[in-house]
């Protein structure tokens, strides 16, 4: 174990802080998500210089803009390949991913199931407002079917939405958890095991967007710990996930996949072998 220096003790949500000051609506559920993430690291004692956030486009995804941390603000739906390069050539660093339902679900759906199946060590906080809230509130893949606000979709999507924790799971993901932008100190604990546990994990944190989707201030009332632990039987947390109603918190479930690493080999293939390994 390395020594934990005088400056790691003495480190402060502060310390994550940039200067840059978000632009996301007052009362917006991202700015828990970003106390949460700037009080966990610390408690951790992952220095900023050692840390990485990824993310896409959309209104969650500005996060890396806003800690003093290495980021990447990227190509909408693409933050999840993007970490997993980073992680597998820059294992030291603590990885994480943050975006919206939009980004992570949508677009990005596909790598959201094969970063599950891959399980690099990293964490992927998804700040799920049900609602595309950047380009001013079109349906997302968790909207409920009858939410009728856009035009796009005026009777309601009227197909059943995605449940992205069960997803995870079926997919193989390492750790299952939700979370509520309205308790910080709840998200905070709670990225924290994400991040202290090995492999892939998933966080769903619920995060209202005040100015589409107002009725989500009312989250907060609804919202409660989980009744049971964490599982650590994949069936177990199946039954538990297809049965739950979207509001209990807490670490869901824990796998004991081993992490994905790369072997790097000697000589590694060329571009020009690759070529005429294509050719037809
Ligand atoms: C390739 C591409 N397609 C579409 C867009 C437009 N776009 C920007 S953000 C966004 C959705 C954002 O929704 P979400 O990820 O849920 O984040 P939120 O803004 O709600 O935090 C879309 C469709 C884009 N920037 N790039
Ligand atoms: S539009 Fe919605 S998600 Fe975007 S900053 Fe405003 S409240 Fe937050």
């Amino acid at each position: 174990m390395t020594a934990v220096t005088e400056k790691e003790i003495a480190l402060k949500p502060k310390d994550y802080k940039s200067s840059i000051k978000p632009v996301w609506c007052p009362g917006c559920g991202d700015f828990g998500v970003l106390a949460a993430i700037t009080k966990a690291l610390p408690a951790l004692t992952i220095p900023p210089e050692t840390v990485a956030v990824i993310s896409g486009i959309g209104c969650s995804s500005r996060i890396p803009a806003y800690l003093n941390t290495y980021g990447f603000h990227g190509v909408h739906g693409r933050a999840l390949p993007v970490a997993t390069g980073l992680k597998i050539s820059r294992p030291d660093l603590c990885v994480l991913v943050t975006g919206g339902d939009g980004d992570g679900f949508s677009i990005g759906g596909n790598h959201f199931m094969q970063a599950c199946r891959r399980n690099v060590d990293m964490t992927y906080i998804v700040m799920d407002n049900q609602v595309y809230g950047m380009t001013k509130g079109q349906a997302s893949p968790t909207t409920e079917p009858d939410w009728d606000h856009s035009k796009l979709t005026p009777h309601g999507t009227r197909i059943n939405p995605f449940y992205p924790l069960v997803v995870a799971l079926a997919s193989g993901a390492n750790f299952i958890a939700r979370a509520s932008s309205s308790n910080p100190n709840g998200a905070a604990q709670v990225i924290s095991e994400a991040i202290s546990h090995p492999g892939f994990s998933f966080v769903q944190v619920l995060s209202p967007c005040v100015t589409f989707r107002p009725e989500q201030r009312d989250w907060k009332k609804f919202v409660r710990p989980a009744p049971i632990d964490a599982t650590t039987d994949p069936a177990t947390a199946a039954r538990r996930l297809m049965t739950d109603d979207n509001f209990n918190l807490g670490v869901l479930y824990k796998g004991s996949r081993l992490p994905f690493e790369a072997e790097f080999v000697e000589q590694p293939v060329t571009g020009r072998e690759l070529e005429r390994e294509f050719i037809l």
